[in-house]
């Protein structure tokens, strides 16, 4: 068996784990707490997924390097993106979503080897579907491969961004790029948006300096449904960078491009 295989086959029964953890602690009360600032929670259920999955990629891939939200991964300074097999885990993308809607969530996880994205897997755990992607392989929902998303300019498709960053100074970008399109949607999981964009529904996705756990296995998702992902600089893609990026179709990523050189 491929390590791809092997590895495909132990990241979807310990996804299967996770899912059981969640759904088992609905009568359990939520402990939250605020981390950066008041809309940043954090739960126990978040580090107990990610405590579990990081013990059980350390016990089977030792020599991996584990990037993830809750402390229990390496430190990203020990990191050679260029050398290293890296684990980029988020046990809960979109908590706040988890916190107030008990929905519009995902636990999610990426591998990238010397860094390429070669497999993510997107888990929305209340609507009992497993995105999954494995490079060259195309983007599964559970057992359904999905088809190649068509190149949608902005003008013929809808628009998500970050709501963060629909009320500070980068709100005047997003307006220019909001009127060429049909709409925006927002859904408040940068896992989720990136799934939105693999699914066709949407034509962009932008975030700006999210944290590469919030970022890496969506980016290797959009690459795998035909999409692409670029940085305003146009710098090639790394997820431990923080910077401001556009997820989408190949069309509408470069219609917003030129929106961004002309401002
Ligand atoms: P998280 O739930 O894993 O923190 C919401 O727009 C998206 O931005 C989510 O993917 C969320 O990931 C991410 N995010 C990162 N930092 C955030 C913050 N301080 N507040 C809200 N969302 C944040
Ligand atoms: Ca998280």
């Amino acid at each position: 068996m491929s390590l791809t295989i092997e590895r495909d086959t132990l990241i979807k029964k310990w996804l299967k784990e996770a899912e059981n953890m969640i759904n088992e602690s609905v009568n359990n009360e939520l402990e939250i707490e605020t981390k950066s600032d008041r809309s940043d929670f954090v739960t126990n259920m978040d580090r107990n997924i990610e405590e579990m999955l990081v013990k059980k990629i350390r016990a089977e891939y030792p020599n991996d390097k584990i990037v993830s939200e809750e402390g229990f991964g390496d430190d990203p300074t020990n990191i050679d993106m260029s050398e290293d097999t890296v684990w980029f885990l988020d046990p809960i993308d979109g908590t706040m979503n988890f916190v107030v809607q008990d929905e519009n969530y995902c636990v999610m996880l990426a591998i990238y080897e010397k860094n390429v994205g070669i497999q993510s897997y997107i888990l929305d755990v209340k609507k009992e579907k497993l995105y999954w992607a494995i490079k060259g392989k195309g983007v599964y929902c559970n057992d359904e491969l999905l088809p190649k998303i068509k190149n949608a300019s902005l003008r013929d498709g809808l628009f998500a961004s970050n709501t963060k960053f629909l009320s500070d100074e980068i709100v005047g970008l997003n307006t220019e790029i909001l009127k060429e399109t049909l709409g925006i949607r927002n859904i408040g999981s940068a896992g989720l948006e990136a799934v939105e964009i693999a699914k066709g529904n949407t034509v962009l996705y932008i975030t700006y300096g999210l944290n590469a756990w919030d970022i890496a296995p969506g980016i290797m998702m959009v690459q795998e449904s035909g999409g692409t992902v670029k940085r305003f600089d146009e710098k090639p893609l790394n997820p431990l960078e923080k910077s401001a990026l556009l997820m989408g179709t190949h069309a509408a990523v470069e219609d917003a491009l030129q929106i961004i050189k002309n401002k």
